[in-house]
């Protein structure tokens, strides 16, 4: 018996080791508040750098930066010059087909022509495009030269008389269209205002599932300066404290299915409206914000895909994707 306990270690030899033991444990549990003693070690310095630096990227500072990120919180991508490689998408995407809509209605009609010369020039050149044009007046529009494997479907609407009417018709002309026609002839839907131009590449790099654009009024400011339709008797109402970014109406997409369903949903919503006896502060606009409040975006595009050269804070945008054309928003509307 007593020859046993000579081979033990002695108490101090087990008590150290536990110690150790519980040490190694801390340091793995809690390797966060080791590099809090960073100043030790230059090198672990350097890695926490690195590592709070990534974490700005994906989280942002603060939501006021939070456009400025690569990721959005929910971990969508947010597309800026040199996020993606155009070989790559443009070989996945060989046999995609993308229908672009627009509408020239009344005297919107003459902005038709330099919008599609431009989209001949930059939008997903090389790829399989149908545009869908709507108009009042098809017999008056100039079609341009289109390059092969492109067409150009002319489609007459009605020209309602107020420009709030003509804005908002748009849903549901395109909920119809999203519905019946599109699923047989494109994969991918991309909605675009018709008094802007193409002025550099607009690829593949924008398909995706349900994407949105930030706009480029409101990419830097706070939540609460967003012109989000604040009175709950509408539809599209978004209480104050909600909402992550601000999304113009001027340039949007998707698979057709989710854009169907976007449509359908803003649709509606200007019905119930209409009901109510109300039209939300931006009329369209405020009802595709509400729905993108609860049906993230699954990509959204910086304000190079939507911007206007008569805006501040233009050192962001290197590459000036597509430009709003500037017109006197009295004499076009009348
Ligand atoms: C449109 O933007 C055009 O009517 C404008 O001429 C311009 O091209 C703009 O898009 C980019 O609140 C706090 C500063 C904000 C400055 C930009 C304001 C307007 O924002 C509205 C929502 C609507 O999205 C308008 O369509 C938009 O104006
Ligand atoms: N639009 C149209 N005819 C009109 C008013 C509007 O065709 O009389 C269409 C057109 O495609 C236009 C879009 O609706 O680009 C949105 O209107 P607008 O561009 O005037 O809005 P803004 O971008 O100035 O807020
Ligand atoms: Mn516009």
């Amino acid at each position: 018996m007593k020859e046993r306990w000579k081979n033990m270690p002695s108490p101090t030899y087990i008590v150290g080791f536990l110690f150790l033991l519980f040490i190694v444990g801390f340091c793995i549990q809690y390797t966060d508040l080791l590099i809090l003693f960073k100043q030790l070690n230059p090198k672990l310095d350097e890695n926490y750098k690195e590592l709070e630096h990534c974490k700005t990227l994906l989280y942002g500072e603060n939501k006021k930066k939070r456009a400025l990120n690569v990721l959005t919180p929910w971990l969508a991508p947010i597309i800026w010059n040199g996020t993606f490689n155009i070989t790559v998408l443009d070989a996945q995407h060989k046999d995609t087909r993308i229908g672009l809509s627009v509408f020239g209605v009344k005297k919107y009609i003459r902005f038709l022509l330099p919008f599609l010369e431009s989209a001949e020039r930059y939008f997903m050149v090389g790829h399989n495009v149908t545009y869908y044009v709507f108009t009042d007046k098809v017999n008056d529009v100039v079609k341009p030269k289109i390059a092969e494997g492109r067409t150009l479907q002319l489609h007459d609407v009605t020209a309602d008389k107020r420009w709030q009417d003509v804005v908002m018709r748009r849903m549901e002309i395109l909920t119809a269209f999203a519905k019946e026609r599109m699923p047989k002839e494109i994969d991918y839907l991309v909605c675009a205002d018709v008094d802007m131009v193409f002025n550099d590449h607009v690829g593949v790099e924008i398909l995706g599932d349900l994407v949105a654009t930030l706009h480029p009024g409101f990419f830097l400011s706070e939540p609460e300066g967003f012109t989000y339709e604040r009175r709950p008797i509408s539809a599209a109402y978004i209480p104050h404290g909600q909402g992550d970014f601000y999304y113009p109406a001027a340039f949007y997409g998707g698979k057709v299915d989710e854009i169907y369903k976007l449509h359908l949903a803003c649709h509606k919503g200007i019905e119930e409206d209409r009901k109510n006896k109300i039209e939300a502060i931006w009329q369209e606009e405020s009802h595709i914000n509400r729905y993108l409040l609860y049906n993230k975006p699954t990509k959204i595009l910086s304000p190079e895909y939507l911007w206007d050269n008569n805006l501040p804070s233009g050192e962001y945008i290197k590459r000036r994707r597509f430009l709003a054309v500037h017109k006197n928003h009295q004499e076009v509307r009348n």
